[in-house]
């Protein structure tokens, strides 16, 4: 399967997180038209938003995918009913959170989809798992990947 390079984030802090995460990614390895080419590590990280909410477990996942964007947004958002999302509250804590945060070189800005991901650029716990399986990455502008992690430091988050 070749196709388009795309790159999900995936975060859960509720009900067994680890469990969640790996239930996702075997869930992404069955995906129509695509092939998931390899995931990271889990990384524990400390919950951005209100306080008092458990420690998230996050990672990314490469695919390579023939679904348009919006298809692909499509299985993402019904897996994380699969999987029970439950959002309480903004910024709360959550199941399962999959983010389409790349999609090739792409850039999209539609009300259900923006892409690169607006928020991937100040987290910290969606780019140390993306530098971990694609080093080299650079976004749609040509910026290298790493060089906005390096921005951010890697305080907050441990692989596990
Ligand atoms: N915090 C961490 N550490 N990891 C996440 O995946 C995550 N996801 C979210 C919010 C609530 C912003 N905080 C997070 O959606």
């Amino acid at each position: 399967m070749s196709g388009v390079c795309a790159y999900i984030g995936l975060g859960s802090n509720l009900d067994t997180p680890i469990a969640q995460v790996e239930r996702a990614l075997a869930a992404l390895a069955m995906l129509p038209e695509s092939r998931l080419v390899v995931a990271s590590s889990l990384y524990r990280s400390d919950p951005l938003g209100p306080a008092g909410q458990p420690d998230y477990i996050n990672a990314v996942a490469e695919l390579h995918t023939r679904l348009a964007p919006l298809d692909l947004l499509d299985a993402l958002q019904a897996q994380e009913l699969a999987q029970r999302r439950v959002r309480l509250e903004h910024w709360g804590p959550r199941t399962l959170d999959l983010d389409l945060l790349l999609y090739g070189a792409m850039r999209i800005d539609l009300p259900r989809l923006q892409v690169p991901h607006p928020q991937m650029l100040r987290r910290n716990f969606v780019l140390l798992p993306l530098v971990e399986i694609a080093p080299g990455l650079q976004l749609p502008d040509g910026s290298p990947i790493h060089r906005h992690l390096a921005v951010l430091g890697e305080g907050g988050i441990q692989r596990l």
